[in-house]
């Protein structure tokens, strides 16, 4: 086994890998705020996009597809994958937007762990910045104990944080240069600071998963079949965005965030 996978098996973690150049990393930034700059005057459709990235934005699609990030997530899961979301997580300069410490599978309604986030840096991700941070070994446990806060500078959907306390010194920091990536297991404790710098931080987050894993509940949600093959037919398969937010897969989009708000926001008080 390589030492990177050990070391991923034994932390619920591995960084950093090269996934592109710089200039490419700077070049797909410029695509993403060309995006926010046509939408700026309808931030639904920015917030869609930003949050559903790679079924609205064909830049996206690509990335989740490309080599340099399938070859070690492959060796995680296997041959037969599936994107089941990809979303940019930005922080502006100088905000106190943050991320609680928590578990991504707490609220997904999958069946099982075969899941692996990539999260790619478009910008610089340092302490300052607030990059991620992850606890070693956190992973083997299962889901513990979240609750919901919905504060207003978390950005996650129900401002959701693990109930055990996390020891800060055993967190390690995620430092990334754009066009380098981490992956972690669903079940890594995780969160991130403000960003204090001058600088926006951004990065894309692609969730893979297997396609044996189903949801919790009967109805099937859209994924998109980027290696291998898919034998169970547990997700709808979508097919690549069909262009920038067009219209159809919008709609696709939005039928497929109401079917996940199921469980995404199940036994929450209010919306995200
Ligand atoms: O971008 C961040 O700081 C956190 C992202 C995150 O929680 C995730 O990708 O699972």
């Amino acid at each position: 086994m390589d030492a990177w996978l050990a070391e991923y098996k034994r932390k619920g973690y591995f960084f950093p890998f090269r996934v592109f150049r710089e200039a490419t990393a700077n070049q797909c930034r410029s695509e993403l705020e060309a995006l926010e700059s046509k939408f700026r005057h309808d931030p639904d459709s920015r917030k869609l996009a930003i949050g559903q990235a790679n079924s609205l934005i064909p830049f996206v699609d690509e990335i989740t597809r490309c080599e340099a990030i399938l070859n070690p997530v492959r060796e995680i899961l296997g041959p037969d994958i599936l994107v089941w979301n990809s979303s940019f997580f930005i922080k502006e300069p100088r905000t106190t937007d943050f991320i609680s410490w928590h578990q991504d599978l707490t609220y997904w309604g999958l069946t099982d762990s075969h899941e692996v986030t990539a999260w790619v840096a478009l910008s610089e991700a340092s302490v300052k910045s607030g990059c991620m941070k992850f606890v070693p070994g956190s992973h083997t446990g299962s889901i513990v104990e979240h609750r919901d806060t919905f504060a207003q500078n978390n950005l996650l959907s129900r401002g959701q944080e693990l109930v055990v306390d996390v020891n800060e010194e055993d967190a390690v920091d995620v430092v990334l240069q754009p066009g380098e990536m981490s992956l972690h297991h669903g079940q890594v404790f995780h969160g991130s600071n403000a960003n204090q710098s001058n600088d926006r931080r951004i990065g894309l987050a692609i969730r893979y998963i297997t396609p044996d894993m189903q949801q919790t509940i009967d109805e099937k949600t859209d994924a998109k079949l980027v290696s291998g093959i898919d034998e169970f037919h547990h997700f709808n398969l979508t097919d690549k965005p069909k262009g920038l937010l067009d219209p159809e897969d919008i709609a696709a989009v939005k039928r497929d965030i109401a079917i996940k708000e199921t469980f995404l926001m199940a036994g929450a008080d209010r919306k995200s």
